[in-house]
């Protein structure tokens, strides 16, 4: 599987930058700074899958996992980030349908690197991975109704704040957020740690969009754009960049 994945990092990266390259004709203006951001980032994206694929060769064993499913979360994003990217830049709308597909896939993946960094060096209950799973899909499915129009938006508002906070409440205080302080080596800790900071700080973001951009109108699609677009450098890329120097400390630094 991880040979596997070595030898499709270049081809996976060079295939994912062909619709990026592709669509470098639609013409980007340049005082477009959202639309350059989406091509900044969609090549940060590039880069970070294939870095984090690449290192799932330099850790050991029970560390590949999780620097795998860090890689698809990349992946996963870069795709979505060339469609938001000609979407902004051929309409200038916000490519809302585009992010709640890209955050339907690539949130879950990373809650369930929470589980994963705790199962690779300790026990813990399958209960753990239920508990963020379902968390994340009640937050995320609420926050896409209210914004589709199916429900009240208040109401998608207010139980996406819900499945937020249950998730918080597990990795800090539940059964994940004890396991981590009892149970983990000083560098699974320190990731730890850091990671469940980037769902509470750097993933407030999200619901704030929601609320100004969206519930009360006082920010426009420039602004909200800009802000989202730097937000999933943080709490894609960083966080995944934290599970790997959590990774490569904890294997020696080397092939163990
Ligand atoms: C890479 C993308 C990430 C980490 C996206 C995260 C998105 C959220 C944390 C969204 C949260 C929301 C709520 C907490 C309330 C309802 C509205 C949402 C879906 C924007």
């Amino acid at each position: 599987m991880i040979k596997f994945l070595k030898s499709m990092a270049i081809p996976t990266a060079a295939l994912v930058a062909l619709p990026g390259i592709a669509s470098a004709s639609v013409g980007l203006e340049p005082n477009d700074f959202v639309g350059i951001s989406f091509w900044v980032i969609s090549m940060c994206m590039v880069a970070a899958t294939a870095f984090f694929f690449l290192e799932t060769n330099n850790v050991s064993g029970k560390w590949k996992t999780s620097l795998a499913l860090g890689g698809l979360v990349c992946l996963v994003a870069a795709v979505h980030y060339f469609y938001m990217r000609e979407v902004w830049v051929t309409t200038g709308a916000t490519p809302t349908v585009y992010r709640y597909v890209d955050w339907l896939i690539t949130v879950p993946l990373q809650m369930i690197e929470f589980y994963i960094i705790l199962a690779a060096v300790a026990t813990v209950s399958a209960g753990i991975f239920w508990r963020l799973l379902i968390g994340t899909l009640v937050m995320l499915v609420a926050g896409y109704a209210g914004e589709a129009g199916f429900i009240n938006a208040w109401a998608g508002f207010i139980v996406g704040l819900a499945g937020w906070a249950y998730i918080l409440y597990e990795i800090f205080a539940g059964e994940a957020g004890k396991a981590a302080a009892d149970k983990c080596p000083a560098a699974v800790q320190t990731a730890f740690n850091t990671m469940r900071w980037i769902v509470t700080v750097g993933w407030a973001i999200y619901p704030l969009g929601y609320f100004f951009g969206y519930l009360t109108g006082g920010a426009d699609a420039v602004t909200l754009n800009v802000i989202y677009n730097i937000a999933d450098v943080v709490n894609k890329i960083a966080f995944v960049a934290v599970i790997w120097a959590a990774a490569v400390a904890s294997s020696g630094g080397k092939k163990a």
